[in-house]
């Protein structure tokens, strides 16, 4: 087959089929379609050149470009259809090898962009998704409809075990439902794993009899794989109930790996996605974060970072919370839009995830993020609650302050007249 031959612009997609929608710029002098079928060929069952002698049955498992769009001078939308047969069921890797593999590098191609997969039901009913989803965790953490708060223990790296289980007692004291590691504090010579892990819950217990409120710890566990089992059964011995993990570095094996063990482990698992921009940020090449959002969604995370518009991270808008017209219908084709975000739209069995919107948020952000993304999100602050001018406790109470505020459908700056710690925030945080 000519890469041509992997065009077909009036194949419909059966329910079976995968399909995969691309941003593609073809190199200069190769016609769209010409790339768009290249893109198909090598991610299916071609190469460069005819294969002599192969067996005339493989042409049936060849993707189809079924769908091609001129978005600008140089730029094309691309749908392609893949055949379900082509792809191992519960084998998360083998399908990226495919669909997000060496396509990326082809010369054919100036840019390739992988800007979502619609898994069939085929499919998805390999994967057993989040474990507690959204319900579960507000279950767990008795929280009916508003918002969860979370914070990040800051300096985010050179505390010692007593000094970030400290912190963290005052983030939960001054009203933080969650706190959490930073992505890259795991088990360092000045921090070790498990005497964080007792120190810490140590504290979680007695900020929970003093406030009378749930409060959970999420340490972050990522290291080798084996490893990371280890302490995921060490925190759950020790009475923690949540695990935090970095996706992108430690890799969907691993994660799918994870997922296995919670059956039994049966923790929260918070996804953190340092090292995400480095697929996503440029919107013509790479991987989008709605994609990485329906993987970690598969496998079974249960609350995953997408961003948050205005905090320090560029996500572009239209990519995991506001979709666009288009976007909007797409995820129609394989499910009711009934939510804002996709993270908790109905699929099938799959629970619906908690979204986290984190990064360079402090109090003043509260109610823009619940008018743009919803209740059934994370709020989580960093340096907008341990650099509030009068330290944590005060930083946390006035990050609770605004989400009260803001569920009581109150303006922040008339609730700060009665609420010193908000009042400070909103001066100091402009
Ligand atoms: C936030 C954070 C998170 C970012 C990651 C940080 O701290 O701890 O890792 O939220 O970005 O290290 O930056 P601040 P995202 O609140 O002090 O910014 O959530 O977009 O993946
Ligand atoms: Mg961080």
């Amino acid at each position: 087959m000519k890469y041509t031959d992997y065009v077909d612009l009036d194949y419909k997609p059966t329910r079976s089929d995968i399909i995969c929608e691309f941003y593609m710029e073809p190199t200069s002098g190769v016609k769209p379609k010409e790339a768009a079928g290249a893109v198909a060929s090598e991610s299916s069952v071609g190469t460069w050149t005819e294969v002599t002698k192969a067996p005339k049955r493989i042409d049936k498992l060849a993707a189809k470009v079924f769908y091609m769009k001129q978005n600008n001078k140089k730029g094309h939308y691309i749908k392609i259809a893949y055949p379900y047969v082509l792809f191992e069921d519960n084998n998360i890797p083998q399908i990226l090898s495919s669909i997000a593999g060496n396509i990326f590098g082809m010369k054919i191609v100036d840019n390739l962009k992988l800007l979502d997969i619609e898994f069939p039901e085929l499919l998805i009913k390999a994967f057993r998704g989040p474990l507690y989803g959204i319900k579960g965790v507000r279950k767990l953490l008795k929280i009916k409809n508003r918002p969860l708060l979370g914070t990040i223990v800051k300096p985010k790296i050179g505390l010692n075990e007593k000094e970030h289980a400290q912190v963290a007692y005052n983030a939960w004291i001054g009203g933080c439902d969650l706190v959490k590691d930073d992505e890259n504090l795991t088990s360092q010579s000045f921090n070790k794993f498990l005497s964080r892990v007792v120190e810490t819950l140590k504290s979680r217990d007695k900020a929970e009899k003093i406030t009378g409120e749930r409060k959970m710890y999420m340490p972050n566990i990522t290291s080798e794989t084996k490893e990371m089992l280890r302490r995921a059964k060490f925190v759950k011995k020790q009475g923690g109930e949540y695990v935090m993990v970095d996706i992108i570095s430690c890799g969907w094996s691993a994660l799918q790996t994870l997922r296995e063990a919670n059956q039994d482990l049966k923790l929260v698992l918070h996804a953190h996605r340092a090292g995400y921009a480095a697929l996503t940020r440029n919107p013509k090449h790479g991987i989008s974060m709605l994609v990485i959002a329906k993987l970690a969604r598969l496998i079974g995370l249960d609350q995953l970072h997408i961003g948050t518009i205005i905090g320090k991270m560029a996500t572009p808008k239209k990519e995991v919370i506001d979709l666009d017209q288009e976007a909007e219908e797409k995820m129609i084709l394989d499910h009711r839009l009934d939510s804002r975000h996709i993270l908790e739209q109905r699929w099938h069995h799959i629970k619906p995830m908690f979204a986290v919107c984190s990064g360079g948020l402090h109090p003043g952000h509260v109610p823009y993020l619940v008018r743009h993304i919803g209740k059934n999100i994370i709020i989580q602050m960093g340096g907008g609650i341990h650099g509030h001018p009068l330290g944590t406790l005060a930083g946390a109470k006035a990050a609770r302050q605004a989400l009260d505020a803001t569920i009581k459908g109150k303006k922040l700056r008339e609730y700060a007249k009665t609420h010193m710690e908000l009042k400070k925030a909103l001066e100091f945080f402009k």
